[in-house]
């Protein structure tokens, strides 16, 4: 990674609520039918891979069929003003913000428009669902799982979002509950090295009171606020 941003900004799935894909925590609980820990899991993958498969499926097909808003154009605005000196670290598997034109983008989660093969672990673009078994395109086993970061799996970037924690000025957390460690954890990194916090959320989160400044409304009023 090039040298470390000025500005590190976390996303979670509020931030692209507004372009209708459902968060995980405002469903109640059960997010599209599902309890997480029933489909976020490699367990429940290695339990029932074609109802993980099916969800998976589902999502991918849901975010292709949406558009961004305000709040992914805002950052990518941003972006197109201070180049590296902005990171933008999402938890969300969307791509909304590459879509709105933003490239320094950190998905620690993954993407759900990328698959990884059981076999040989290359990553590769997701050929549509997975269910009906594509091969993999480098081994061409039929042993292609979604590309995302399950409960109790090892999040992507993790030394880079913590050389970027360290050298930043100031973090910004848009559409996060809070809720999913390490990202709930960022703020406080952040924070202890020296970095000015702001939280723009919907409402309060688990861990508003860390930040020094959080302004609640919807992530599309919020964000082009700030970036202008
Ligand atoms: C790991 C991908 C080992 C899959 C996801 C420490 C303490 C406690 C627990 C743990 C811990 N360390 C590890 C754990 C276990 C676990 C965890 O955190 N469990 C929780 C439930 C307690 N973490 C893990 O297993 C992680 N792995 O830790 O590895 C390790 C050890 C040491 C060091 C490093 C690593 C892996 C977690 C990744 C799980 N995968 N997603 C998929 O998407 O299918 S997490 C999932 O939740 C999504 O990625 C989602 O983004 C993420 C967090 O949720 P949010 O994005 O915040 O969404 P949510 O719905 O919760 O909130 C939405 C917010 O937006 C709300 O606040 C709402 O008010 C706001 N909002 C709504 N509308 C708007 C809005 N804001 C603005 N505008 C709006 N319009």
């Amino acid at each position: 990674m090039t040298a470390a941003p000025r500005i590190v900004v976390l996303t979670g799935a509020g931030i692209s609520a507004e372009s209708g894909v459902p968060t995980f925590r405002d469903a109640g609980g059960l997010w599209e039918g599902h309890r997480v820990e029933d489909v976020a899991t490699p367990e429940a993958f290695d339990a029932d891979p074609e109802t993980v498969q099916r969800f998976y499926d589902a999502r991918r097909r849901a975010v292709a069929s949406v558009a961004t808003n305000p709040a992914h154009a805002g950052l990518a605005a941003l972006e197109h003003e201070l180049g590296d000196e902005l990171l933008v670290v999402t938890q969300n598997v969307d791509d909304l913000h590459e879509r709105a034109g933003s490239t320094r983008v950190l998905h620690m989660h993954g993407e759900l428009r990328l698959a990884r093969c059981l076999v040989c672990e290359v990553r590769s673009d997701a050929p549509g669902d997975l269910l009906p078994g594509p091969p993999c395109p480098a081994c061409g086993e039929r042993t292609l799982r979604p590309d995302v970061v399950w409960f109790g799996e090892m999040p992507y970037g993790l030394d880079d979002i913590d050389l970027a924690l360290a050298g930043c000025e100031a973090f910004v957390a848009i559409g996060t509950s809070g809720a999913v460690h390490p990202a709930a954890g960022f703020v406080l990194t952040a924070e202890a090295l020296g970095a000015t916090t702001l939280e723009l959320n919907l409402a309060e989160s688990e861990i508003t009171p860390f930040f020094a400044e959080t302004r609640l409304g919807p992530a599309s009023l919020l964000v082009p606020e700030w970036v202008d």
